[in-house]
């Protein structure tokens, strides 16, 4: 009997888009079910009961929520295409270069993003520090992953998928060729892998989408 493979996603959750990669890269088979963000459907909240979020994976009937989780399931479950290194401290750093990245690049990316004035300012200083040490760990590597695409690449996909979205809302460079150019490089190389390329968001609709974004984040608050 065919496997169940069920992503529960939104359109543009960069989130929900690692887990699109790594199934891609896989050759999994599997099938979508899209959710609205502001409204999840009573399966996304019975599947991911402590988070209530999307990307969730049902595999065989199993939820698992949280995508680098779910990355490492997909990791185990098809060992095609393998996405962490096999040994030990390779894989340990590539966890903390992934972590790094959820913990500290997308909080200030995003609030440069959203922010204004000194508060932009002391944001973009501080996702500067971030990026360098992203640049630093490309030196001698096409991709974090080494010559393929692997697990930091996919969990740092977002910035790839974002950041030229910010800059164009912004009209400023946050990943410039001449600070970054190992960082430049990979945004386009990942950007232009086939199999990063054909599950991109579509660019106007996540231009509209951050456009409101910021909008509705300012009016808040200016309200408060
Ligand atoms: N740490 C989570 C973050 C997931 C997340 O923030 N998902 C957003 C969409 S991008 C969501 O479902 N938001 C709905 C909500 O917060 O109610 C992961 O890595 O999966």
């Amino acid at each position: 009997m065919a496997e169940e493979v069920k992503l529960f996603r939104t359109w543009s959750s960069p989130y929900a888009l690692r887990i699109v990669w790594a199934l891609q890269l896989k050759g999994v088979q599997y099938e979508t079910v899209l959710e609205d963000v502001f409204e999840k459907s009573e399966l996304v909240r019975r599947y991911n009961p402590v988070h209530k979020k999307v990307p969730v994976l049902l595999h065989d009937g199993r939820p698992i929520a949280e995508s680098l989780i779910i990355l490492e399931y997909i990791d185990e479950t098809w060992k095609q295409h393998p996405l962490l290194p096999q040994d030990p401290y390779a894989r340990a750093m590539a966890r903390f270069w992934a972590q790094f990245g959820d913990d500290k690049v997308i909080k200030s990316v995003l609030t440069a993003f959203l922010s204004e004035g000194k508060e932009q300012e002391a944001a973009l200083a501080e996702a500067s520090e971030h990026l360098q040490k992203l640049e630093e760990e490309l030196i001698g590597k096409k991709f974090f992953g080494g010559d393929n695409i692997g697990y930091v690449d996919i969990a740092l996909g977002w910035l790839a998928n974002l950041i030229r979205v910010f800059e164009e809302i912004l009209s400023l460079k946050v990943v410039d060729c001449e600070r970054f150019p190992l960082l430049f490089a990979w945004l386009k190389e990942f950007s232009d892998a086939p199999v990063i390329k054909d599950c991109w968001p579509p660019h106007d609709k996540l231009i509209s989408k951050f456009i409101a974004l910021r909008q509705l984040h300012h009016e808040k608050s200016s309200s408060t």
